[in-house]
């Protein structure tokens, strides 16, 4: 196994849901070769958000951060990959839809700060956490797959 093969929590936001791009982001990450090994729709509580967003609940956007995140489901998954947690990070843009680069998910599907469709770990210690609040154990679902070889090379 590659030393730099990583799991991140990536959540699928109720804008996502509700605007029926659920789809379109899934095709991006399976696209890229990344391997879902965990998804669960789900409500946010108040109490989950606050423990997911822990660094922010003392800002003064964080109430409206949970109405939001709170107000209908959202797609949990768990994505393995090499660098996994950089690469969705690229993939999903810069935080406001606004600033975000054309391309990205956020740059292409995104028109606000607040509602920017996807979530996704930060760096390795949020990864972990972050997988540990939304996920047992017995949720991840590790498989290989045959494709691989043509996916990467060995020795990467
Ligand atoms: P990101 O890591 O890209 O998800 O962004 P942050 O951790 O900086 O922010 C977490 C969430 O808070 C973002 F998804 C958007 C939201 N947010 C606001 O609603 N208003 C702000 O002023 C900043 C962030």
């Amino acid at each position: 196994m590659s030393q730099n093969l990583q799991r991140t929590l990536v959540l699928l936001k109720p804008d996502c849901v509700q605007r029926r791009l659920m789809g379109e982001i899934i095709s991006r990450f399976e696209a890229k070769g990344l391997q879902i090994v965990a998804m669960k729709m789900m409500r946010i509580t108040p109490e989950l958000s606050q423990k997911h967003y822990a660094e922010h609940v003392e800002k003064p956007f964080y109430k409206g951060l949970e109405d939001f995140i709170t107000a209908a489901p959202v797609l949990a998954m768990a994505i393995d990959g090499l660098d996994v947690i950089s690469v969705v990070r690229e993939m999903l843009g810069a935080t406001n839809g606004l600033k975000a680069a054309a391309g990205t998910i956020r740059g292409d599907y995104s028109s606000s700060r607040q509602m920017n469709l996807v979530h996704a770990s930060d760096g390795l210690e949020a990864a972990e956490r972050e997988l540990k609040l939304y996920f047992s154990e017995d949720e991840l679902c590790d498989y290989e797959t045959p494709m691989l070889p043509f996916m990467r090379a060995g020795d990467e």
